[in-house]
């Protein structure tokens, strides 16, 4: 038993943002947090420097059930992005300083390994087929056993989810960066896209058809329709894609409508996941209960830390229904190893996004996970297994960004 002696909130910028906590116990033990939200870093870390911290210094590191109802409840205004960001940082520094202190992985605290490795997808990309045939082929050649297809779509500039440069395969560090409206550092404004369902709708059964036919039937593949469908519109993408045995379809409608999905699922078999955006068990509980999505996608980050997501994946598990936690490049290194710790342990484990930080990242946070074989394997590090330089992320200072935002053709805004 310790008390937290120490907290300090970490914002850094080692080519996008990311917001850490570390907290440092009576005995010296050290345990990291990701608090990063994506557009909208610099709330979290205030809610931890100015709301959170003054709270935790004194208090007990190993009581971490009692100190996340501390928070949650405490705060009376409960739930919320920033609010669960926030608390997930304090969760997961304390789960690592326990396995820290336990001297294991974190994984061993969790349940211990149910599997070798966690199957990991990555993301294959293309403004035409072409390019998307060949950024497959890359991605199995890095030796992915999963590939998530995003396409561009005729008539449309830049889409979400396709990578701006043609190289780099699995390694597209440029991918879906948080973006400077006006180069040149004036005035700071989202890069606004143009989106058109009917033209999408049209055009993405043809990228499956021809990664199908060039592929085979056999390697799981993945789409995210990034919240932009009406129930009735999901319903005959995901009718229109069974022939092409998707491993799922991912946000096809907008994620805070729950009852969206029984249209969608009364409709067709192509399995769905949802909740990237999700912050609590509340966002799933019509989802779980009445079984209409395949698999969860919260991210550990944005859904109160490991304590809360563990009970979310229980709940689930008792459905049937699968994890496939949230791991683009905006969940940090810390997020990210605090996932594979669950996808380890969790017997409901479906698969794990994974998308390789950048060489600038991957140098301010020391990682101890590795990817083999289209595997992730949390490594034999104590506690999470990431470490945070605090002299090289000195070096990166916080450059604001913001996502880009959609707009219809007509000019209305739309989801992005
Ligand atoms: C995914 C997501 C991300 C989000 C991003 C926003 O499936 O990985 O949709 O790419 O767009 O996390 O910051
Ligand atoms: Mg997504």
């Amino acid at each position: 038993m310790a008390t937290i002696t120490r907290a300090e909130v970490n914002v850094t910028s080692p080519g996008r943002n990311f917001v850490t906590l570390r907290l440092t116990d009576a005995d010296g033990t050290t345990g990291l947090g990701d608090a990063t939200l994506n557009g909208r870093e610099l709330a979290v870390a205030s809610y931890l420097a100015d709301h959170l911290i003054p709270l935790l210094e004194g208090r007990e590191a190993d009581n971490i059930e009692d100190t996340w109802q501390y928070l949650y409840r405490g705060a009376y205004w409960r739930r919320g992005p920033v609010t669960m960001a926030a608390i997930a940082a304090v969760d997961v520094a304390l789960w690592d300083i326990k396995a820290k202190r336990a001297k294991v992985p974190l994984y061993q605290l969790l349940g211990g390994q149910s599997r070798i490795g966690a199957l990991a997808y990555g993301h294959a990309s293309g403004r035409e087929i072409p390019q998307i045939l060949d950024s497959v082929r890359e991605h199995l050649e890095l030796g992915y056993k999963a590939i998530r297809i995003q396409s561009g779509i005729p008539g449309l500039g830049s889409v979400y989810g396709v990578a701006a440069s043609a190289a780099g395969g699995g390694e597209r560090y440029d991918y879906e960066p948080a973006r400077r409206g006006i180069a040149g550092g004036e005035r700071l404004a989202p890069v606004e896209e143009a989106w058109d369902t009917r033209a999408y709708l049209r055009h993405i059964p043809t990228v499956f058809e021809a990664v199908r036919a060039e592929f085979g039937p056999d390697l799981p593949l993945l789409h995210d329709g990034h919240h932009r469908m009406t129930p009735r519109e999901a319903a005959s993408l995901g009718k229109a894609l069974e022939p092409y045995d998707l491993f799922w379809l991912e946000d096809c409608t907008p994620a805070e409508d729950q009852a969206a999905l029984r249209y969608v699922r009364s409709q067709t078999t192509t399995p769905i996941a949802i909740g990237e955006i999700f912050n609590t068990v509340y966002d799933y509980q019509t989802l779980i209960t009445e079984r209409l999505i395949d698999y969860i996608r919260s991210a550990v980050t944005h859904t109160g830390g490991i304590t809360h997501l563990n009970k979310i994946a229980d709940f689930a598990a008792i459905y049937g229904i699968k994890t496939g936690f949230h791991g683009p490049t905006d969940i940090s290194p810390v997020g990210q190893a605090a996932a594979l710790h669950l996808d380890i342990a969790l017997h409901n484990f479906g698969i794990q996004e994974y998308m390789k930080h950048s060489a600038a990242t991957l140098e301010v946070f020391d990682t101890g996970y590795t990817f083999t074989d289209g595997l992730l394997h949390p490594g034999d590090r104590m506690g999470l297994g990431v470490e945070l330089n605090d002299d090289l992320a000195a070096k990166h200072p916080y450059d604001p960004a913001y996502l880009p935002v959609n707009r219809l053709l007509d000019g209305t805004m739309h989801d992005w």
